[in-house]
């Protein structure tokens, strides 16, 4: 099919095609349709048009012959695909007629999709917002990450804690991928190294494997939006290879057999389900290398289709490493360019630090990924002799010319920490290897130069630099927010999703009676949505003219849901004190899942729900305050949330988030943040201005020095008559009857063990900006005001802006680097 006859397709045709796949999967057409079966009926219409799209793109890929980024990423966090990819193909209002015309409504059917949770949280999402636009800028692009059998864990809450259970995504099938066996690989492991000494006397190296895996390719289409492109996502599933075990089998021995299978199986069964925590185990470890193998190969598999020799090799192809992950990709391809193609080592070191970035996403210690040398040693035994070359080269060269005779810093830079356990540092390999390596915001960039890596900043001045993140507007305002989406076409001339800085033209009717009326409209038809939904999750009633404050994202100490505790304490306390206190009608919303290893994690969560169920069940504050915690935070719980969301709750410890990206898109939706000046906050400040946003707590430095000075939260608890009688009521049984210190795992954290991510230290400033976000609300032209402000001026953090900066300022995408920088053999 043509892009005309595509854009053309009519409501009669997509419904008759619609009926044509009813009919396919064998639906009984005289009885009542059901809902799974018409959205799989519904999605196969779509892929044919998608599937067609993605058929064009590759040939004209194969005829521009441009240069690819291959972004490597152990998380994707998709979200639903059905409803993204009606409006990425300007199929939605025919989507949208054509079932109504079937007895069913859009948004129904959207319900019965699966999420794809292939992550955790932020970097996960930000993968899969950045598919998005390098889709929609055209961009000859693939990601490569894992393909799960179980996403991100499902959660619920029993007696107020966290419960878990698998992700069952694939249950009923998954309409969005294709099986390319085509493209299959086999990972080796285990085993030993043989030095083989070749007919002409030079030494070769010969790695014999204990153990060989498949791993099977799925290819998910990623779609641009209003455009010809559709890009692949390639996730690799691990299967025992055609070596499993047949001899056992065939003797009977079906247990031998099978547990190689399962073994083998295993390496993709699970994601792991922490965030801004380095997992450390060895099925990781496995996981991590199968999927780098698997794609790496891919990579070279593509590029010899269509080459003789490796001349072009780095001028075709860039690899993103989404965070330190994926690292040992680099080892592979040097083992690879080294054992397989027979490259020099100089040569193969030479592609290596031309075809790699790398993105850090953390400074948090526990993040920082380290391996053991002895895991190495067993499971990639050819890896390890590669890395202590990689080692001693740089050390004895680049290293020791910085640094002459100096055995402290080359301890300190080295890729093998020593210690009673040698461990190799993952960060350390990626930016010794990468042409660039970037931070995620302005203020998280600096502090990886200045805290994180001054050595390597000082070796080589040009390789750290910052691309601040995004988040697509597709599908965080066009697709989850279509009334204001409606709203904001009326005033803003041309294709505003495609270029977000357009909606700055909002600025002009920010002071706009009527337009005003209209935004605040909008909110309000969304919070009377969300209250339906939360009284279905919940069973509580919330109001809608409350103000909505939301607080979404994975549960960590240092993201402080529980500093958002402490100050709803404070209300509910002035409250009762005072029944009749003047302030505005609250529901505070939170959604977080926690690592179900993450103890004080999960006892926030507990907190946070024994606190809401008091809070919420007492007739004396008059329904002021109300606190619900949804259940099974999600990709698609969140585009129910952000439209409706008044406050934006962005409270971190300053110096720790290293960006944040929710955000971003809450306020792109018209919620005001309250945040301190950590990660994109700041730029989000610097775009909407100091008046439409509240900012408050420590700054980076001033957290910098209460660690110097030496940080006492006690001494705070005892100045401080009102945060001293909450934590103590924490403490009592007041919020768990006849348990006392049920909570005091919190209250403990802050008194006894350091309060690490100095809680009470911002809670009189947070207390403040509270009162003042408050005061700012009782005027409701000015905050209509400052919300359009917060839509309006959000332009910067598209995601569309974030690829094109690392398309120009790293990836070189729109030319070719030039020949002296390619590799000549
Ligand atoms: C972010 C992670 C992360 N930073 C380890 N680091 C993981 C680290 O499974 N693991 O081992 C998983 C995830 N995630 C987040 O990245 C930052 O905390 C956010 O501030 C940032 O917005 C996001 C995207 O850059």
């Amino acid at each position: 099919m043509t892009s005309k006859s595509r854009k053309n397709i009519t409501v009669k045709a997509f419904k008759a095609r619609i009926q044509h796949h009813l009919n396919f999967h064998a639906v009984d057409l005289s009885h009542s349709i059901d809902k799974k079966a018409i959205l799989m009926a519904v999605c196969s219409s779509v892929n044919e048009i998608v599937f067609d799209k993605l058929q064009s793109t590759n040939i004209r890929r194969h005829e521009r012959n441009s240069r690819s980024i291959n972004y490597l990423s152990l998380e994707y966090l998709m979200g639903r695909m059905l409803s993204n990819n009606l409006h990425n193909l300007q199929l939605f209002k025919t989507a949208q007629a054509a079932t109504k015309e079937l007895g069913f409504e859009i948004e129904d059917i959207f319900e019965e999709g699966h999420d794809l949770a292939l992550g955790n949280g932020g970097l996960g999402r930000l993968a899969a917002c950045y598919l998005d636009s390098l889709a929609t800028l055209d961009y000859n692009a693939m990601g490569y990450g894992i393909h799960y059998e179980h996403g991100l864990f499902e959660q619920q809450f029993y007696n107020n804690r966290q419960i878990e259970s698998p992700d069952e995504w694939r249950e009923y099938g998954n309409p969005w991928e294709v099986c390319r066996p085509e493209a299959e690989q086999e990972i080796p492991l285990y085993g030993h190294v043989e030095t083989v000494a070749e007919t002409d006397g030079t030494l070769r190296k010969v790695w014999h494997p204990g153990q060989i895996i498949k791993g099977v390719p799925w290819d998910v289409p990623i779609v641009g939006y209003n455009c010809e492109t559709v890009n692949v996502l390639r996730l690799w599933e691990s299967r025992a290879s055609s070596h499993f075990d047949w001899e056992a089998f065939n003797a009977g021995d079906y247990q031998d057999a099978n547990s190689a299978q399962t073994q083998a199986e295993t390496i993709s069964k699970v994601l792991y389900p922490n965030d801004s925590t380095a997992a450390g185990k060895e099925l990781r470890f496995i996981q991590q290398y199968f999927f780098c193998a698997c794609s790496i190969k891919d990579i070279i598999r593509r590029y010899l289709k269509h080459h003789d020799d490796w001349s072009q090799f780095a001028d075709k192809f860039v690899i993103q490493l989404n965070d330190t992950h994926p690292t040992i990709a680099i080892l592979e391809l040097m083992r690879l360019l080294l054992d397989e193609y027979r490259f020099s080592w100089d040569n193969a070191w030479q592609m290596c630090k031309q075809v790699f970035a790398y993105t850090n996403h953390t400074l948090l210690p526990e993040a920082l990924e380290k391996w053991s040398v002895e895991l190495f040693e067993t499971i990639l035994p050819r890896h390890l002799e590669i890395l202590y070359r990689i080692n001693e080269e740089f050390l004895n060269g680049q290293v020791d010319k910085m640094w002459p005779g100096d055995t402290a810093m080359r301890r300190k830079l080295s890729l093998i920490e020593e210690g009673q356990q040698k461990m190799v540092r993952m960060a350390h390999l990626s930016v010794i290897t990468s042409f660039k390596v970037n931070g995620v915001a302005e203020i998280h960039s600096e502090l990886v130069k200045q805290d994180l890596f001054p050595e390597f900043h000082k070796l080589y001045p040009n390789k750290l630099t910052n691309v601040t993140n995004g988040i697509t507007p597709r599908r965080w305002l066009k697709a989850c927010n279509p009334a204001l989406s409606d709203l904001i076409s009326k005033k803003v001339k041309g294709d505003w999703a495609k270029n977000l800085s357009l909606l700055s033209t909002l600025t002009d009717y920010a002071e706009d009676k009527k337009f005003q009326q209209q935004f605040m409209q909008v909110k309000r038809e969304n919070k009377v949505k969300l209250s339906e939904e939360i009284k279905k999750l919940t069973g509580v009633s919330v109001n809608p003219d409350a103000i909505f404050d939301v607080q979404i994202k994975r549960l960590h100490e240092y993201k402080r849901q529980h500093l958002n505790l402490l100050h709803i304490l404070a209300l509910y306390r002035r409250l009762l004190e005072n029944p009749r206190l003047d302030i505005n009608p609250r529901v505070f919303i939170f959604g977080a899942k926690a690592a179900p290893g993450y103890y004080l994690a999960k006892e926030i969560i507990y907190a946070i729900n024994c606190v809401a169920e008091k809070i919420n069940n007492d007739a004396r504050i008059n329904d002021k305050l109300k606190v619900v915690f949804l259940p099974n935070y999600r990709v698609s719980l969140a585009e129910k949330i952000i439209p409706a969301a008044d406050v934006s709750e962005q409270i971190s410890t300053a110096g720790k988030e290293a960006s944040g990206t929710g955000n971003m898109k809450l306020a792109l939706n018209g919620a005001v943040t309250i945040g301190t000046l950590d990660g994109a906050n700041i730029e989000i400040a610097e775009e909407v201005g100091d008046d439409n946003i509240f900012i408050f707590g420590k700054t980076v430095d001033e957290i910098k020095a209460l660690n110097r000075q030496g940080y006492d939260p006690v001494s705070i608890y005892n100045s401080e008559p009102e945060l001293k009688s909450i934590i103590d009521w924490l403490d009592s049984d007041y919020f768990t009857p006849g348990k006392f210190g049920e909570l005091s795992a919190i209250t403990q954290s802050l008194l006894n063990d350091g309060d690490h991510y100095k809680v009470l230290a911002d809670f009189v400033s947070y207390s403040q900006a509270q009162e003042a976000l408050d005061k700012a609300y009782k005027d409701q032209a000015g905050w209509a005001k400052m919300a359009i402000m917060n839509t309006a001026m959000m332009g910067k953090f598209t995601s569309d802006r974030s690829i094109e900066d690392y398309a120009n300022n790293i990836w070189s995408l729109d030319k070719n680097l030039p020949a002296t920088q390619a590799v000549k053999l």
